[in-house]
């Protein structure tokens, strides 16, 4: 197996956080634009080779992965619906990040201002419906702490107001595979 990514890709450590904690052994193949551009219809990370078998998101190498270990994938519907929340709301946090970088911000276009205002209404709901005494067994509260690691190393939110979200990422930082995946220099 191969996984092409990054090391501060949140999709991509979800998917090495599964692989590790499922004892597979895998490649993981550093990619940089240049070469996901080339590797991927999406131009995206993370990408996956298993043999013949090849996938473009994150969503379908999890569950290949935990199915491939003999488990379920989100099979009940609020969790999947959790989980679909923490990916809209980091697929905005990332498009705002990538376009800050090349200089255009929400107080110039009315749509990132409704992008950002998106991610700050959604991390309240995130905040809402995750209780840190239930840990992060379930992908979905695993995909949100990868989304907050995240949003918190590239300074895109504050969750002063938001213990369930702190308590969540207290309790994931306690987990080896979650500290062994964490962004360089955090
Ligand atoms: N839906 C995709 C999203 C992946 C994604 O957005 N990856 C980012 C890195 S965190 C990326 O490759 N962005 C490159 C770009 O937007 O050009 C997944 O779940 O794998």
């Amino acid at each position: 197996m191969k996984l092409y990514g990054s090391y501060t890709s949140p999709f991509v450590r979800h998917c090495r956080i599964a692989l590790l904690q499922n004892g597979f052994d895998f490649d993981f193949v550093e990619a940089d634009y240049a070469v996901s551009a080339e590797k991927s219809p999406t131009s995206k990370v993370p990408f996956f080779e298993d043999g013949d078998l090849t996938l473009t998101d994150s969503s379908s190498i999890l569950k290949y992965v935990r199915e491939k270990a003999g488990q379920n994938f989100l099979p009940d519907i609020q969790d999947y619906e959790m989980f679909c929340m923490a990916n809209t709301l980091l697929d905005s946090a990332i498009n705002l990040f990538l376009l800050e970088n090349d200089g255009v911000t929400p107080d110039q276009v009315g749509y990132l201002a409704r992008q950002k205002e998106r991610v700050n209404s959604g991390l309240g709901e995130l905040n809402r419906r995750f209780d840190p005494a239930e840990g992060i067994a379930k992908d979905s509260a695993l995909r949100c702490v990868c989304f907050i690691d995240w949003a918190l190393f590239r300074k895109r939110i504050d969750i002063g107001g938001c213990e369930n979200l702190a308590g969540l990422l207290t309790v994931a930082n306690e987990e080896r595979e979650f500290v062994a995946t964490a962004p360089p220099g955090r």
